[in-house]
């Protein structure tokens, strides 16, 4: 069986002559226009950024490898005795454009869990943060911590060569995406659950099937199951979101994959990116307390227009790309109605009545170019229903699996000896200056 590394060291040299060849006979190619708009809009539409793992269609959604979310649940390996995709599985496809073998993604499993343990500092120190911090700032933290251990930095003070760079990049990486669910669960446990103990890494478990059980879920097969799907399918959405971004700008300092996905985290914490699915459960109770769970449609058609009217986002719907229902939002209501209980949850219920009147109000409000949900509408409603009711960890759970895509692309950008991200900017009258000229 061929590990990941091999894999890689097989794959990475094809892709180099790739990126020399366009660079030696394409590079002055046009492939768009830069206009006014893109410069005030937030570079929106602006084609201006390499990112290989995944490409997401306004239309279809994403594609990761060129597989849509139906092909990867029916090709990537599951964990024993699951039928969901595992992380691993989908990490492996990510960095290597390679669907896994059912003993390759368990291999990987077993190397995650054999370095899931968190260093004692790391430790210390979350457990010295105020239970009042968010745990999205405290995540961030404990990833930033990380990176005293970090090889690449190591080794880049020791003075390697420029095409070593990917092989340490890759060990940090690991490493990493390994320590997540004892850092993200530590968090959980000292902020709702004070006083508990954390159950030990199991080193015959998936990385998700070992969170879900330092969360104190291990018990709970389709929550287990839920979190596997959702963490595979956040893994990565192109590259140009604002955490997989700003991963790749801070990486592209050749700070080290402990710093990058430290500052990606938040971003993700943003009310308008990942923050979204915490806000998403936030709005929903809020509304169930004002109109009760027996709602009619005209119900929620008014508790909508309250909330535009007050000036704030529906939560949960608009997306800076797509431009129809996010085929991860479907595939997690296709979880839902799977489960017969789910299907009954009075909060997957109001979600999807919300689902049935929401496009058309956001329509005749005429404000959102995308009036669908995206994938944090639904996200939270499975994890609310069984008891991970404490909304406020819902990103931490997007930041343990945005790690995936994220990783990704540092792994790739060093193998490709991309450049320091520095875009040209203009004040607007520099603007004005060109539009005269
Ligand atoms: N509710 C109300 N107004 C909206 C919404 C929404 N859900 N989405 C967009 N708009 C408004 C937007 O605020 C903007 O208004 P203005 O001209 O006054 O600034 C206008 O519609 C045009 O925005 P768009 O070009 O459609 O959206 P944009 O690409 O700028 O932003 C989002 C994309 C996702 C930030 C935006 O749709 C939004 O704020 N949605 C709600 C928050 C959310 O669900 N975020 C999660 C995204 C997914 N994720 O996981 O990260
Ligand atoms: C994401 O998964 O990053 C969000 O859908 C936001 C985006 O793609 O811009």
């Amino acid at each position: 069986t061929q590990s990941l590394r091999e894999t890689l060291k097989e794959v990475i040299p094809r892709k180099q002559e790739q990126l020399k060849k366009l660079k030696l006979e394409h590079s002055q190619a046009v492939v768009g226009e830069v206009k006014v708009e893109h410069i005030l809009g937030g570079m929106r539409g602006l084609k201006a950024m390499l990112w290989e793992a995944s490409v997401l269609d306004p239309n279809e959604g994403i594609r990761f490898h060129g597989l849509s979310i139906p092909d990867c649940q029916k090709v990537l390996p599951s964990a024993p005795g699951g039928k969901e995709m595992t992380a691993e599985s989908m990490l492996w496809l990510l960095m290597t454009g390679q669907v896994p073998t059912v003993e390759q993604s368990r291999e990987l499993s077993r190397e995650l869990a054999e370095k899931g343990d968190l260093p004692a500092f790391v430790e210390e120190l979350l457990d010295s943060l105020p239970a009042n911090l968010h745990p999205m700032t405290q995540l961030g933290i404990g990833v930033a911590a990380l990176n005293r251990d970090s090889k690449f930095q190591a080794a880049y003070e020791k003075g390697m060569k420029k095409s070593e760079y990917w092989t340490y990049t890759l060990e940090d990486c690991i490493d990493l995406v390994a320590k997540l669910p004892a850092l993200a669960a530590r968090i959980y446990r000292n902020v709702y659950k004070p006083g508990t103990d954390l159950a030990p890494i199991d080193k015959n478990l998936d990385l998700v099937g070992n969170y879900s059980n330092l969360l104190g879920f291990g018990n709970n097969q389709t929550l287990t199951e839920y979190l596997r799907l959702y963490i595979a399918l956040h893994g990565d959405h192109e590259g140009g979101n604002a955490s997989a971004h700003t991963s790749h700008l801070v990486g592209s300092t050749l700070s080290d994959p402990y710093l990058s996905y430290s500052a990606a985290l938040y971003a993700l914490a943003g009310p308008l990116h990942g923050l979204a699915n915490q806000e998403v459960l936030r709005w929903q109770l809020a509304m169930q307390e004002e109109i009760g769970t027996n709602v009619s449609h005209d119900d929620i058609k008014a508790y909508l227009w309250r909330t535009l009217k007050g000036g704030q986002v529906v939560p949960g719907y608009g997306h800076g790309v797509l431009r129809k229902p996010d085929p991860r939002f479907i595939a997690l209501q296709e979880f839902c109605q799977s489960i017969p209980e789910l299907k009954q949850s009075s909060i997957i219920q109001l979600v999807n009545k919300t689902f049935e009147v929401a496009p058309d109000v956001l329509k005749e409000h005429g404000k959102t170019k995308n009036p669908y949900p995206n994938v944090d509408a639904t996200s939270g409603c499975v994890l609310y229903h069984y008891g991970l009711t404490e909304f406020k960890y819902y990103t931490v759970i997007f930041g343990v699996s945005r790690a995936l895509g994220a990783v990704t692309q540092l792994v790739w950008a060093r193998a490709l000896g991309l450049p320091i991200e520095r875009p040209k900017s203009y004040s607007m009258d520099a603007l004005e200056g060109l539009i005269k000229n």
